[in-house]
């Protein structure tokens, strides 16, 4: 049996975009700030990271898609909060995003990782963003990291 698995190892010469969404900043910035961190602490500098800001959650998908496609990223990375009581439309912006980052990844054949909260309440999304829940920017970062390993390690097994 071949075993691969991602490890938390980026090529040196990886690039990485963030799309974050302004609404609900206060909670995305964490995000923002902790996708950078576990980027930073896993040897990619801030020089090969670039980071878009988009309105709210339902715009990620077109510029997550502009970005992936582009052919300069190893990964991208999709931050946003999408929070129920602050929006009678929770679940069209809600889906928008995770449909819209779903067909962004499968179209460009680039990891396309969703860092986007969907929570009932903004504490529960403060604690996802850097506190209690830790932070699911910093997560992201990592899964990013991880696929585009995986990757590079089926591109080098020529499957
Ligand atoms: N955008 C978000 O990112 N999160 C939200 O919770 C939200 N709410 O509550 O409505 C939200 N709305 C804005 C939306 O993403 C678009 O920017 C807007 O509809 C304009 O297209």
């Amino acid at each position: 049996m071949t075993l691969y698995e991602g490890r938390y190892v980026a090529p040196s010469d990886a690039r990485f975009a963030i799309v974050a969404a302004r609404f609900n900043h206060f909670v995305v910035d964490r995000l923002v700030e902790g996708a950078l961190d576990g980027l930073h602490r896993h040897g990619v500098e801030a020089a090969r990271v670039d980071l878009a800001k988009v309105p709210g959650a339902w715009e990620l998908p077109l510029i997550v898609d502009r970005l992936a496609r582009s052919q300069k990223y190893a990964a991208v990375i999709a931050l946003g909060a999408v929070i129920r009581g602050s929006t009678p439309h929770f679940d069209y912006v809600a889906g928008q995003a995770a449909s819209g980052a779903a067909a962004a990844m499968a179209a460009s054949g680039v990891p396309v990782v969703f860092g986007v909260l969907t929570t009932d309440t903004i504490e529960q999304a403060v604690e996802r963003a850097g506190t209690k829940a830790g932070n699911k920017g910093w997560e992201a970062a990592l899964t990013a990291i991880e696929m585009v390993d995986l990757l590079a390690q089926l591109g080098d097994a020529k499957i």
